[in-house]
């Protein structure tokens, strides 16, 4: 059976700051994510995982197939293990701060410019009530980004939408820094978005 194990950070706890503090992220990776990679090995056990070897976005992508039983906790944990995945690899000390090349296109045809991108994506992201992601996905069947958000642990993949970029916005992704204010969060965040990883992301998608 596939086990999980907690994902490897691309950076330490402390090359964020001062966007993104050193305790938050540390907390956030070596417990929360650990709880969710826990909770996502128990509850394939408890499924019989040895009959779904795939990768957990494919399982998420056709939750169906999972024994309605154990459907809510795959979601959730699974869930959580994949959009912290995403949510690591899409941040970097070294941000260019711009996307650039097609995914910047797309951006241009789709919300006007860049910066009309970031200020739609923060307004629905603030918007979220209680715990949540919002996101850019790649929605192949009309072939075009969009930005979503979802509840909870829910991941795009359970909407067959393909995650670009994700954020967390539970307030364990930001409380011990910018307690109950939202948008200080995420006009931080913008500052460590890999962009050469998530405009890679895109491209592969649609080359
Ligand atoms: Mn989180």
């Amino acid at each position: 059976m596939v086990q999980y194990e907690l994902p490897k950070l691309p950076y330490k706890y402390d090359e964020l700051e001062p966007f993104i503090d050193t305790q938050t992220m540390k907390i956030h990776h070596t417990k929360h994510h650990q709880a969710y990679t826990d909770g996502l090995n128990k509850s394939l056990e408890s499924i019989g995982g040895a009959s779904h070897p795939q990768y957990i976005s494919s399982i998420l992508s056709d939750l169906k197939s999972i024994p309605e039983s154990g459907r809510g906790d795959i979601n959730f944990f699974g869930g959580g293990y994949e959009n912290h995945k995403l949510f690591w690899d899409t941040m970097t000390p070294n941000s260019d701060g711009t996307p650039g090349g097609k995914l910047e296109d797309a951006m241009d045809v789709y919300y006007g410019n860049f910066e009309n991108f970031k200020k739609v994506f923060s307004e629905q992201a603030i918007s979220i009530k209680g715990s949540g992601w919002c996101w850019l996905v790649f929605n192949s069947t009309f072939n075009k980004i969009e930005i979503i958000l979802t509840s909870n642990q829910d991941s795009p993949w359970t909407l067959q939408k393909h995650p670009l970029l994700g954020l967390d916005v539970w307030e364990h992704a930001y409380y011990l820094k910018h307690q109950n204010k939202r948008l200080d969060y995420v006009e931080s965040w913008w500052n460590v978005v890999n962009w050469d990883y998530v405009g890679n992301r895109f491209s592969e998608l649609t080359d």
